[in-house]
């Protein structure tokens, strides 16, 4: 299959048609190039497309195998369907019109029989990466290895307990490594996929904590070795594929970045579903990523309220973006991140053009939840009440106990000569539906 006999009934790039656009298959907000704050919506967005989920999962689940019958996943020369699976992937960058990718080693290339083999079809399909991209509009927000899917992997990569494991997984990083640089990716992802447990009866977590820092670290070197100037992200998820992983929410990875001295050069990517799954919000995990400094990039999905696990849908759901568009804003925007669409079409969804229409619904949902949350932060509608909520804060008293100059028997004595604070309200439901005047 080449890009020319396309696998997609679309025929042309996805464009804005507005508000009141007829075509099934048309942008309503995502308007790539209003200028919003100063700066492209695409620029803001920085929507990316990944390679896993859309090429690679054949729509099998616990109970069922291959729904899709992708042409690109049948066949006996690997390398061919693989540069098969390159074209079609392409075809949907265009026709999506997205700035950016990401692809895990084993998505875009067969595993041989041994690393060496593995990593010299890796570099050929780098080498098709880098024709097309020649020619194209998308770039590389990131890439990453798999460590994972593998039997060798069971036990973990980084923390396993077999030291050569450790070995052969620093040498599939360094190839991906290496193979993101040459294509100009912007960060390089560590998704720690088994780098946890299943019973502690056969697990000594100090020590794989030790294996893991030390894991991160050596990358951390190799990418100031060969020049790679973005940021190594690491990305919380609480369980699944074990029961515990170890890079398990953001306030877990903080911890383990600072004691391994690693907060310079390792930032975090954030995802929704694994987010929920930590038993936490969306909004939550971005915003105390934010206020720490480890925010990196986002795997924009959602998960299933009724369902416990990791479903990586496509993201539709506009009043909870809005709130994340409205922390990432105030926070300075995205930087090197983007929003990686770490999200799958239902297994149903068989037509090549459910994944167009899949990914236009899910950029349209983030275009209108961020110039939602453009417009309030615009207009101060939360963050007027917030700073009005801390203003004691800000003024004398307040700066002057942050820093440092009251003593615990200054606080007292001042509270003892009849300080009398009185209670004010938070205005939750006035906040509420304020937001909902938003979206
Ligand atoms: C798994 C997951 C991964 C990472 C990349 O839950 O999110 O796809 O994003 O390895
Ligand atoms: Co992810």
């Amino acid at each position: 299959m080449t890009a020319s006999t396309s696998f997609f009934q679309t025929p042309a790039p996805i464009a804005y048609g507005g508000a009141e656009a007829n075509s099934p298959l048309a942008f309503r907000w995502y308007d790539k190039d209003r200028i919003i704050a100063g700066k492209r919506l695409e620029d803001h967005l920085r929507f990316a497309v990944c390679y896993w989920h859309s090429f690679c999962w054949p729509g099998s689940d616990p109970f069922g195998g291959e729904t899709f019958l992708r042409p690109w996943q049948h066949g006996s020369d690997l390398m061919a369907m693989a540069r098969a699976k390159a074209d079609v992937a392409f075809e949907l960058f265009r026709l999506l019109d997205v700035p950016f990718f990401t692809f895990h080693d084993v998505d875009a290339a067969p595993e041989g029989a041994t690393l060496k083999e593995s990593v010299a079809n890796l570099n050929a399909i780098g080498d098709l990466f880098e024709q097309k991209m020649a020619s194209a509009k998308v770039r590389l927000l990131w890439g990453t290895a798999n460590l994972f899917s593998h039997r060798r992997y069971m036990a973990g990569a980084a923390t396993n307990p077999d030291p050569d494991v450790f070995t052969y997984a620093a040498g599939q990083v360094r190839a991906a490594l290496e193979v993101t640089h040459r294509l100009g990716g912007a960060n390089y992802v560590l998704w720690g996929g088994r780098e946890g447990y299943e019973t502690l009866l056969n697990t000594d977590i100090g020590r794989e904590l030790d294996q893991l820092g030390r894991f991160v670290s050596l990358v951390v070197e190799h990418k100031h070795k060969i020049g790679f100037k973005g940021p190594i992200l690491i990305e919380p998820k609480p369980k699944e594929p074990t029961k515990h992983q170890y890079d398990f929410d953001v306030a877990t990875c903080y911890g383990f970045l600072k004691r391994y001295d690693l907060l310079n050069d390792v930032k975090l990517n954030i995802e929704q579903n694994h987010a929920i799954l930590a038993g936490h919000s969306f909004q939550h995990e971005i915003a105390l990523a934010q206020a720490l400094g480890v925010f990196g990039s986002i795997d924009i999905n959602r998960g299933d309220d009724l369902l416990g696990w990791d479903t990586d849908q496509f993201a539709m759901n506009t009043s909870e973006l809005a709130l994340v568009f409205h922390e990432i804003i105030k926070g300075g925007g995205l930087a090197t991140g983007g929003l990686n669409f770490d999200a799958k079409i239902r297994r149903q969804s068989i037509d090549p053009d459910d994944l167009i229409h899949a990914h236009v619904g899910s950029m349209d949902a983030c275009a209108r939840a961020f110039l939602a949350a453009a417009d309030m932060l615009d207009a101060g509608a939360l963050t007027g009440p917030l700073a009005e909520r801390y203003a004691g804060w800000d003024g004398e008293e307040g700066k002057a106990i942050l820093a440092g100059q009251r003593s615990l028997a200054a606080l007292a004595d001042r509270a003892m000569a009849g300080l009398d604070p009185q209670p004010r309200s938070g205005r939750q439901e006035y906040l509420e539906s304020v937001v909902n005047r938003y979206l």
